[in-house]
């Protein structure tokens, strides 16, 4: 069969994707499979079962990178994709897993088809890339890209106490490959959005260009404990109003910047929690986002200007830690067009993108030519049991990645 008329099997690249998300699925249908938990090891078993099964040549690093590779007729650089199969709690079943296994089905597609490219293929499936159990998230990405020491992501405490290095070791996938074990000619990697533009838009394919600026911070409130009938109002140091007024100052803060800014406090703990006690500490964490480098830094420094004027007035006290910090991207353009020339030819609508999720993908950009594919969302829910994308649209972004890893790989 012509290269060119080559498609990819939706049926089969659905039937593995549900397999996955079979792991570590919830009673609330969501996949839990936080990174390098057992749910993570039993996904990432499955996965490097698949890749033997195509015959792939399968390596793992010492971040727990896994990477499946296809021979070309000729050696040197690969043409890579790949994506990531750990989870956020609530995780659906498309995010990260289209990536890996839209990966695996190209490979399937060439093999039945006898085709052999001339640059290598690599599928890569990236550790930790949601950074929800050990920070910060596109961990695996980032260390590959030569962004965090190896020494300095192993130490890492996860938001269980757990430490990375030693969850690693156990799930036994702290792999003996080099470091950087391909630099790719070329990086591309399919995503559903997780965003509403595509589908309201009624858009088949996103030629995602760039992806914003990422913030975390993680902000530790310590004031005092005490009865919550007995204490007048002006005598209180309470840790528990001020994470409340944390997130109402990040609500307006994102309102009064409008454009791109995006500001989430996703996670709330108080100490000691309890109906009748002032709140003694309070630790919440900061997501901050935008395009733009400059309104980004200019959102942090508002963010901490507030919580200095926080601490003055509630007596108490505020420390803020960086759980990362990633500037905006901006992606290959000879592969963001490709992308849509191969959309077009295919007869698919495709528009450009930025991305509003961080991804892999911004990390391999450090280090190779890189650019992404999305499809639809649908009512762009994500991280959420009720992320959907339908079945046509998930072929039809496999299939534009065929076709662009073809001719990257030409
Ligand atoms: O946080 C993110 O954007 C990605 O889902 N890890
Ligand atoms: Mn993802
Ligand atoms: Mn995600």
């Amino acid at each position: 069969m012509k290269a060119e008329s080559l498609r990819i099997n939706e049926a089969r690249l659905m039937a593995r994707l549900n397999e996955l998300a079979a792991i570590g699925s919830t009673a609330d249908g969501s996949c839990c499979r936080l990174a390098l938990t057992d749910e993570d090891k039993a996904g990432r078993d499955l996965v490097a079962g698949w890749m033997r099964e195509l015959g792939l040549e399968v390596r793992v690093d010492p971040i727990g990178n896994i990477f499946g590779r296809r021979a070309g007729t000729e050696d040197g650089e690969p043409v890579m994709t790949g994506s990531h199969i750990d989870t956020v709690r609530t995780g659906g079943r498309y995010d990260g897993c289209l990536g890996v296994l839209g990966g695996l089905e190209v490979v399937q597609v060439l093999n039945e088809a006898g085709i052999r490219t001339r640059r290598p293929l690599v599928v890569g499936v990236f550790t930790d890339e949601e950074g929800a159990r050990f920070h910060p998230d596109m961990c695996g990405s980032l260390v590959y890209a030569g962004g965090l020491s190896l020494e300095e992501a192993y130490a890492t405490i996860g938001i269980d106490g757990k430490v990375l290095k030693d969850e690693l070791e156990r799930i036994g996938y702290l792999g003996d490959a080099p470091m950087l074990l391909y630099r790719p000619h070329a990086f591309v990697e399919l995503h559903i959005e997780q965003g509403p533009v595509l589908d309201i838009e009624g858009i088949t394919i996103g030629a995602v260009e760039n992806l914003q600026g990422i913030s975390w911070q993680e902000v530790s409130i310590t004031g005092q404990s005490n009865h919550a009938g007995t204490t007048p109002m002006r005598l209180r140091h309470d840790a528990g109003y001020c994470a409340a007024a944390i997130g109402h100052f990040l609500r307006a803060l994102a309102k009064e910047m409008g454009g791109n800014q995006v500001a989430t406090m996703g996670k709330v703990d108080l100490h000691p929690n309890l109906i009748n006690v002032i709140a003694a500490r309070a630790k919440v964490t900061v997501d901050l986002r935008n395009t733009d480098e400059a309104l980004l830094a200019q959102a942090e420094a508002k963010f901490a200007a507030f919580l200095q004027q926080l601490a003055a007035d509630e007596g108490v006290t505020i420390e803020a830690k960086s759980l990362a910090r990633f500037e905006p991207v901006i992606f290959d353009k000879g592969v963001a067009a490709l992308i849509a020339r191969t959309a077009a030819r295919l007869g698919h609508s495709c528009r450009p993108m930025t991305s509003g999720a961080g991804h892999d993908a911004q990390m391999m950009a450090r280090i190779a030519s890189t650019a992404m594919i999305f499809v639809p969302s649908v009512k762009g829910i994500s991280h959420n049991p009720a992320e959907h994308t339908g079945p046509a649209h998930l072929a039809a972004g496999a299939d534009v990645l065929l076709h662009t890893l073809l001719e990257l790989a030409r």
